[in-house]
């Protein structure tokens, strides 16, 4: 690590792609959004279609915008795993009579939200000079943690260049260090070339866990522990001045705020956040300032000014805030927002008029993918990059007019505009499927990276 700035250093959002089988099941404990929605008819294309356009708009306005592929889904070989044996059909068949929610987990199109498919350290924050991704391991539901094998394979793919990029394993996919990737972590940094801060956000600790010192959440799961994101740090190198670890505010846990990113967003030197995000606000707060090398923005959102309720029923924290090169943020806020009254007043009069860099609101339809509980942010998963860096990458995967309009071609080809959950086991699905992502890996020129590529599956 070197104490000199970047100025070729920028952010790139890469986000999921939604994958054909998009659904609604139910799936998620602790996510409202998902909870409520379970059983509800989806619209895949549409879902696909809201997510390019978000993709398009931030690319239009100067961002750097990228995409991961969906995953193989249904996913066969895990039914197959479980014991369900004969065709294709037969399997889909089975699982459907006798186990519709393992049917409906391997259908789910949940790798759409890239901010919980890895945690990133960009190479200007690591001793060894490279950028360093660890897939998260999401072994805490079964239909996420069907994701990792493919999203290492993907990631390998992309972040081919070993002399700069360094890809570890997923950590041991168990509870102790059950890991749900960046949604839990926050880079700080006065731009993105200078040397930064992490902030991992845990929900609970696997050893010591419900002592004193560390409440636990009562009704809902904590997915993210301590002992995880401190493993993450050491693969990628993170010395203790370069980290604060901070316990999410248990109460938020019980209201929703199954990952940090529902409750907080941070870039650059700015750290928008509610009240209630962290269990010791004002600990955290100086943890930062302490290792920060520019002075820390904290914008501060009370509960007088948004309940729990409202910041999980809105996603007004699960906005991207994004860096202008003037200095200014851009705060991309999902509809949502605009539909509930103290949170718009909240983003008018204390945001947007508040002393701090945001400047702009911009509002953009995600609803198929809200439903789900995922707005902007959880559709992103962000990887600062040099110059060099970005030329390096492989494949094609980042955004511009023509691969976005292929992709939106390709969507209008293979996706279904509307899927219920009892369609699932329908077995054309699953053929239209395998065509549309078999057709996308030769437009992303990622290789061969699903199984069914791989093993004749
Ligand atoms: O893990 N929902 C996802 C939403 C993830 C949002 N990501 C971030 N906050 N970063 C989850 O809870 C629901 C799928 C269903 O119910 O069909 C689901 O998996």
């Amino acid at each position: 690590m070197s104490d000199e700035r970047r100025p070729d250093y920028r952010e790139v959002n890469f986000d999921g792609l939604v994958g054909p089988t998009h659904n609604y099941a139910g799936l998620a404990l602790g996510n409202v959004a998902s909870m409520s929605h379970g059983g509800l008819v989806a619209n895949p294309k549409e879902a696909a279609l809201q997510g390019l356009a978000k993709m398009k708009a931030l690319m239009e306005a100067g961002y750097l915008q990228g995409v991961l592929p969906p995953q193989q889904r249904p996913d066969l070989g895990a039914l197959r795993a479980l014991g369900f044996t004969g065709s294709d059909e037969r399997v889909l068949a089975r699982a459907a009579g006798e186990a519709p929610q393992l049917l409906r987990a391997v259908c789910s199109a949940s790798s759409m939200w890239t901010a919980n498919a890895a945690t990133v350290t960009p190479s200007v924050d690591a001793p060894d000079g490279r950028l360093h991704l660890t897939p998260a391991n999401l072994q805490s539901s079964f239909h996420r943690f069907l994701e990792p094998a493919t999203t290492g394979r993907v990631l390998q793919a992309i972040f081919r260049d070993e002399s700069r990029f360094a890809l570890h394993p997923a950590l041991p996919a168990t509870p102790a260090f059950s890991d749900e990737g960046a949604a839990n972590h926050t880079r700080l940094a006065g731009d993105h070339g200078e040397p930064g801060v992490h902030l991992y956000v845990y929900g609970r600790e696997a050893f010591g866990w419900g002592g004193e010192s560390s409440p636990a959440p009562k009704r809902f799961p904590a997915r993210q522990t301590r002992e995880a994101s401190q493993a993450v740090a050491r693969q990628h190198g993170l010395a203790d001045h370069q980290v604060v670890f901070a316990q999410q505010h248990p109460e938020a846990i019980d209201a929703g705020v199954f990952h940090n990113d529902v409750i907080s967003v941070g870039n650059g030197p700015v750290l928008l956040y509610h009240e209630m995000a962290f269990l010791d606000e004002a600990g955290t707060l100086e943890a930062l300032r302490e290792r920060m090398h520019s002075p820390l923005i904290p914008v501060r959102v009370p509960v007088e000014a948004v309940s729990l309720e409202d910041a999980v029923g809105s996603y007004l924290f699960n906005s991207q805030l994004l860096s202008n090169p003037d200095g200014t943020m851009t705060l991309v806020v999902p509809g949502e927002c605009q539909e509930n009254e103290s949170v718009w007043r909240t983003l008018q009069d204390h945001l947007l008029a508040g002393a701090n860099p945001i400047g702009e609101v911009v509002v953009k339809d995600v609803k198929q993918s809200m439903r789900n509980g995922g707005g902007p942010a959880c559709l992103r998963l962000r990887v600062v990059l040099g110059a060099e860096e970005r030329a390096a990458l492989a494949g094609r995967v980042l955004l511009d007019d023509a691969l976005h309009d292929e992709l939106t071609a390709w969507v209008e080809r293979h996706y279904r505009d509307r899927l219920a959950p009892e369609e699932l086991a329908d077995p054309a699905l699953a053929r239209e499927s395998l065509t549309a992502l078999d057709e996308l890996s030769r437009l992303l020129e990622i290789g061969s990276v699903y199984p069914f590529q791989r093993e004749g599956a």
